[in-house]
């Protein structure tokens, strides 16, 4: 498959491209830097130390993979020409922000959703414009579903309306259709509004689309990072670090592991590796012209309580003091809730999970010990400020 990847340079991106570049396919990815600017912006440093942009560039080129400097969401016309050339089976979107905290920062709620359309956007028309054929692979986030007190399906549901007066009739009656989006912070919103326009574009331009609805992904690496230099980054501040990065950093340096609030809040998990198995699958297994195909990625649900205790109970046969901490809840989400999902899609291409979450945590917590002294520098992003009422204040200890 010739594969073109937004968002080359990120957790995922870069990831993705020694994954597939390794297993025969033909990979050309773009990037515009922006998450590392954003990182530092926000007073952190990836824990890995990963390479420069010049640097990464002849690590690439080595494994055959064109690697270019290009912003999705301001320059439309060298991503439709960057198609124009390349002639791609499959996009890939990850370029996009990723972060709730972020979004949730007084004055950032629109630059998250502007970045975040506009970069589908400008894929989406240059993939009409040059390659109707291709399929369009676009991350989402389980996220979009929020936490109703129902099952989750993937993407589409039957819908039962029972007894309700029209007039002066009482209809009941079935139909399929999109399974509710409750997103909880301006982000996920962001992937709202992006599956939205993904849907429309495959039942209007007959675009072939997957949208992913990935859950929070963990880990440091994969087996193609045979080397220091590839390592992927991985973030641990408190927007782009996620749970359970965030947790085996803190392991690593003694800090207390912070959940938010009871730690009941359930969310679905994957490692690094497995994410990379999904989407070489759905990449071999394409959706179909004009499809809007959702899929549920994620490998088993957990709450952030239990892994907070697989992490300290890992850490602490390691010989780390780990300790676990209940802190204020920046956000406002539900701390004790119903959580099931269904995520059948991937398993019938053949996915196979890689690993058990207290194995891969145990890898992460001796490979990122190794880079115990990067995440000590930065001890100070390590306890949340930033409220969803747009307050920045230390969370207090609970
Ligand atoms: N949490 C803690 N302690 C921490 C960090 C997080 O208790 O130190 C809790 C949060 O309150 C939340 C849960 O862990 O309930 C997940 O938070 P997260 O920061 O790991 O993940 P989230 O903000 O939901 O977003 C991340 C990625 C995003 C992706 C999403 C998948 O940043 O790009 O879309 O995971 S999902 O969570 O399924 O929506």
């Amino acid at each position: 498959v010739r594969v073109l990847i937004a968002g080359a340079d990120g957790y995922l991106g870069w990831s993705l491209l020694l994954h597939l570049a390794a297993r025969g396919h033909v990979v050309a990815g773009f990037d515009n830097l922006s998450r590392r600017a954003r990182v530092r912006e926000m007073g952190s440093d990836s824990a890995t130390p990963i390479a420069s942009w010049a640097a990464r560039l002849p690590l690439a080129e080595a494994r055959g993979i064109e690697f270019l400097l290009a912003d999705a969401a301001g320059s439309p016309d060298l991503i439709a020409a960057t198609v124009r050339d390349f002639k791609p089976d499959a996009v890939v979107q990850f370029a996009e922000i990723p972060s709730a905290p972020y979004s949730m920062i007084p004055g950032r709620e629109w630059e998250v959703q502007q970045n975040n359309l506009a970069s589908t956007w400008s894929i989406m028309n240059a993939i009409r414009k040059h390659a109707p054929d291709c399929h369009l692979v676009k991350l989402g986030t389980m996220g979009e579903y929020g936490t109703p007190n129902l099952p989750i399906p993937e993407g589409y549901a039957e819908m039962l309306v029972v007894n309700r007066r029209v007039g002066s009739v009482d209809w009941s009656q079935t139909d399929t259709v999109p399974f509710p989006r409750q997103p909880g912070s301006f982000y996920h919103a962001s992937k709202v509004h992006g599956t939205i326009n993904l849907a429309l574009a495959a039942k209007t331009w007959g675009l072939a689309c997957t949208d992913i609805q990935q859950g929070v992904v963990f880990g440091c690496e994969t087996a193609d990072m045979t080397h220091p230099d590839l390592l992927t980054r991985l973030d641990f501040d408190e927007y782009f670090g996620t749970a359970i990065n965030r947790f085996c950093c803190q392991a690593v340096i003694g800090h207390p592991i912070t959940v938010y609030g009871k730690g009941g809040q359930t969310r679905g998990f994957l490692p690094l590796a497995d994410s990379m198995q999904c989407i070489q699958l759905i990449l071999e297994n394409p959706a179909g012209a004009g499809e809007h195909r959702v899929i549920n990625q994620i490998e088993s649900t957990y709450s952030v309580r239990e892994l907070a205790h697989i992490v300290r109970r890992e850490a602490l046969n390691l010989g780390m003091p780990a300790r676990v901490s209940h802190i204020d809840n920046p956000r406002d989400e539900a701390e004790e809730h119903f959580y099931q999902v269904e995520a059948e899609k991937l398993r019938v291409m053949g996915y196979v999970p890689s690993t058990g979450v207290g194995a891969e945590v145990r890898r992460m917590l001796i490979t990122l010990a190794k880079y115990k002294d990067r995440i000590e520098k930065f001890r100070h992003v390590l306890v949340p400020q930033q409220h969803w009422s747009g307050e920045k204040i230390p969370c207090a200890t609970t």
